[in-house]
C-alpha cells in the first residue's frame, strides 16, 4: 500500500492527491506536519517535508517526481513516458514552472494564504505591489501560450496543469493580480472540473483551506 505524508496545508501535497485519486489508487494518507507524525516522516524524510511518497521499499520526495511515478504506475499518460516527444513537452512546462511561474506567484499566495492560515500577520500588501511586474511577465507569456489552447501541454489534462496550478489555483483569495491574463484564469478556473483536485481533501481536514480549494 502507498503510503503518502501530506498535509491539507500544502499545495504541492495538493498535487499527488490528485493523481492517485483521479487514478484511483489505492493509498494510506498520513499528515505529516501534525506533531505526533514527525518521527514517522522523519524516518523516511530528514528534512520534514511533505509531500512524501512511500511505495515499498521507494521513498520520494518533490511533488512532480512524486507526480510522474504514479502516473507510471498507474499507466497514465499524464505523464507521458511513451511518446518522448510529449513528455519533453510537459518537462518543459514543469521547469518552466519551478524556474519562473511557481516564484512569480509564491509571494502572492504566502502573503493571503500561508499568513492566514498559520496565523503568522496580516498579508504585507505594500511588499507585494514589488512583486506584480514579476507576476505580469510571466503570466504574459503563460497567457500567450494558452490562447486557443485548454491544458499547457499535449492538448489534454497533463501533470504540467496541475504543477503550475498548485498555488495559482489560489489566484483570488491570493489576490494575485491575472485578471489581464483571461486564458490563464479560464485555464485554472477549467481545472477545477476535474473532482480529484477541486475537492482534494476529507471534509474533517483542514476545513478553512478545503473550502479556499474548492470555492470559486
Ligand atoms: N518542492 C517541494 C516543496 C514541498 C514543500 O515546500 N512542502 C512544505 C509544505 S507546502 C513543507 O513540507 N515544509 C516543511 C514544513 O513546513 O515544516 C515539492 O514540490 O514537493
Amino acid at each position: 500500500m502507498i503510503k503518502l505524508y501530506d498535509s491539507a496545508f500544502s499545495p504541492f501535497a495538493r498535487k499527488v492527491r490528485m493523481v492517485l485519486d483521479h487514478k484511483g489508487l489505492a493509498y494510506e494518507a498520513v499528515d505529516g506536519l501534525l506533531r505526533s507524525n514527525h518521527q514517522a516522516l522523519k524516518a523516511v524524510n530528514g528534512r520534514l517535508e511533505v509531500p512524501t511518497l512511500v511505495d515499498g521499499d521507494l521513498i520520494l520526495w518533490e511533488s512532480s517526481a512524486i507526480m510522474a511515478y504514479l502516473c507510471n504506475k498507474a499507466g497514465s499518460d499524464m505523464w507521458p513516458v511513451h511518446n518522448p516527444a510529449e513528455q519533453v513537452e510537459v518537462l518543459r512546462w514543469l521547469s518552466w514552472n519551478d524556474c519562473h511561474w511557481s516564484p512569480a506567484v509564491a509571494p502572492f499566495y504566502f502573503e493571503h494564504v500561508v499568513k492566514p492560515t498559520f496565523k503568522i500577520g496580516q498579508p504585507d500588501r505594500a511588499a507585494l505591489k514589488g512583486k506584480t511586474d514579476d507576476l505580469f511577465r510571466w503570466a504574459k507569456v503563460l497567457d500567450d501560450h494558452l490562447a486557443g489552447r485548454s491544458y499547457v501541454a499535449c492538448d489534454r489534462l497533463t501533470i504540467a496543469d496541475f504543477q503550475l496550478a498548485s498555488m495559482a489555483s489560489y489566484w483570488r483569495e491570493a489576490e494575485m493580480p491575472i485578471e489581464p491574463f483571461p486564458n490563464v484564469v479560464s485555464w485554472v478556473d477549467r481545472l477545477m472540473h476535474t473532482p480529484a483536485w477541486a475537492d482534494p481533501w476529507p471534509a474533517e481536514a483542514a476545513p478553512q483551506l478545503r473550502e479556499k480549494a474548492s470555492g470559486y
